[in-house]
């Protein structure tokens, strides 16, 4: 059971300790095969070592895809040592023996976590690595294999102390650990294409690899069981991998309207300071301004009734000033990109609320797959990531939109993306005016957005509601004239929507009608 190591094969990403390991091999005669860059370093360090090219016959190819795939490696790797007929084919195609096999993968998750584009994290995928790793692994019996530096001392130690042989016990246990280290490197592989590929594929079975990362009190109700799961592999960013630095811990519904009120601000993450408030995953007041405060402030006038209780986005650092106006009335959870020591100082006197810091923004347009299970099955779709471009809007009425009503269209088009439908967005000088959500029927969604705006007003003491003057979006096309034209009573002067509707004209002789301007932006943004 006890292996004299005569040939090594040294192919690794990470060369941590590959020289010490190298020179213990030489120390005891070891004949070493590596590749390209781990040869490169072995000799750099003065040792002799033969290219896995000359045992192969084959050049390293295709830019590194194909060194090791070939059956001089992996003959010598699976040979039953003590069967004839293996050794006859050994001796036959001239396949010598190899007894240890070093190798640490492409880094794969590294390469995601860095945020590579795709182009390169597939090349990061490793495939003649793991391929030598469970070959060798498989054939313990006679070949060790090492897929971790952290071993490297115990294997150095085991020859020392064993005349350059390896043990059984010693090998088995390395293969143990190399199939599960494959393993983890598949499930982060299959992880990345459920959760950061933009999966259009949507393959014949999907198994994606979870863990449970926390489990919460209850779920959407006190009576229901609830738990976080984070993919084992790389995931985009999201609010669940936000930081949470302080306050109670985070509920079921706190997780889902935290990640609304993060999907809609990083949306502006390259805009103007811009702060969201969510309610029940629906945005209740979203404006920018030209410090967050002053967007704090006319987010919370949008709605201040629904904001008691809310969770908070806001796409800048949070400063002492902003969050001294959150602490002003009841807010349950605060996500930010990072929060000076003055704001951090003000909440802490807050014991109860949750300040979450996110770092970067998560990047809108990313790709990705997004999941919602129903009796017996699970849907799923490719997140919305769509966005409209400024010059793909489409003028349908006579008048044009002036510059402000379009700036304010595309601001309530972004927010009513984010808004369950039917929505229903006023938006006036980069505020919400009125937000109408959730409804059967989009009338109904214009007619409560217009009279929410009504409410704002009477509480701010303004002498007129916000919708006046403003622009509205809907997130799906108008099916008839009688939502647009709540929209008309309620003083929005230009409309943005997606078009579509067999009665599109008829809505746009209403809108042309009322000296309105429309935009149509040929995408829908359903949200249920
Ligand atoms: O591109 S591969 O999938 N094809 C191969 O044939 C192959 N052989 C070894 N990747 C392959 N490797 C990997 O190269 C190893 O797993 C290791 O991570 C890396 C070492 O390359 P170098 O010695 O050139 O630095």
């Amino acid at each position: 059971t006890e292996v004299k190591i005569a040939r090594a094969l040294l192919s690794v990403s990470d060369k941590s300790g590959l020289v010490t390991l190298g020179q213990a091999l030489a120390r005891h005669g070891v004949e070493l095969v590596s590749t390209g860059g781990t040869a490169k370093t072995l000799r750099d360090a003065g040792l002799a070592v033969k290219d896995v090219s000359d045992l192969t016959g084959f050049p390293e190819m295709m830019d590194g895809r194909v060194k090791t795939l070939h059956p001089k490696v992996h003959g010598g790797l699976l040979a039953v040592r003590d069967d004839p007929e293996h050794a006859a084919a050994m001796a036959e195609h001239d396949i010598g023996a190899i007894d240890l096999v070093v190798v640490n993968l492409y880094p794969f998750a590294q390469t995601v976590a860095r945020g590579a584009g795709r182009d390169e994290v597939i090349e990061n995928i490793d495939i003649g690595g793991p391929s030598m790793v469970r070959s060798a692994a498989k054939n313990h019996a006679y070949v060790a294999i090492a897929t971790d530096p952290a071993d490297y001392p115990a294997l150095i130690e085991e020859l020392d102390a064993n005349g350059g042989k390896s043990t059984l016990a010693l090998r088995r246990r390395l293969a143990a650990k190399a199939f599960a280290a494959t393993a983890a490197y598949d499930a982060a592989i299959a992880s990345w294409f459920a959760f950061a590929d933009q999966s259009e594929a949507f393959p014949d079975s999907l198994s994606v690899p979870l863990r449970k990362a926390a489990g919460l009190r209850y779920g959407e109700n006190p009576h229901q069981s609830a738990a976080l799961y984070l993919p084992t592999g790389p995931s985009a960013r999201g609010i669940a991998q936000a930081e949470q630095v302080q306050g109670k811990e985070l509920s079921y519904n706190n997780y889902n309207d935290a990640d609304a009120a993060l999907e809609l601000v990083s949306e502006f993450r390259d805009g103007p300071p811009t702060v969201v408030i969510v309610k029940h995953a629906n945005p209740c007041g979203v404006a920018t301004g030209e410090t967050l405060i002053e967007a704090y402030e006319a987010a919370l006038a949008c709605d201040s009734v629904s904001a008691f209780g809310g969770i908070i986005a806001v796409n800048r650092p949070l400063d002492g000033k902003t969050a001294e106006a959150i602490s002003g009335i009841f807010t349950e959870v605060v996500a930010a990109p990072g929060a000076d020591e003055e704001a951090r100082a003000v909440f802490a006197r807050k014991k109860n609320l949750r300040l979450l810091l996110t770092g970067e923004l998560p990047d809108p347009a990313r790709p990705g797959l997004t999941f919602k299970t129903i009796a017996g099955g699970v849907l799923v779709q490719s997140r919305d990531n769509g966005q409209v471009a400024a010059d793909a809007l489409q003028v349908v009425t006579k008048r044009a939109p002036t510059e402000q009503e379009l700036a304010d269209c595309r601001f309530a088009w972004t927010v009513a993306k984010h808004v369950k439908s039917n929505a229903i967005v006023y938006a006036k000088g980069g505020a919400t005016a009125g937000i109408g959500a959730g409804q059967m029927n989009r009338l109904e969604s214009a007619r409560i957005a217009a009279w929410k705006a009504k409410d704002a007003a009477e509480k701010a003491g303004w002498d007129q509601p916000r919708t006046i003057g403003s622009a509205v979006a809907s997130d799906a096309f108008f099916p008839f004239a009688d939502g647009l034209l709540a929209a008309v009573e309620a003083g929005a002067t230009a409309v943005i929507q997606p078009g579509g509707s067999i009665r599109d004209a008829e809505v746009i002789a209403a809108a042309d009608e009322a000296g309105l301007a429309m935009v149509f932006t040929g995408m829908r943004h359903f949200r249920h």
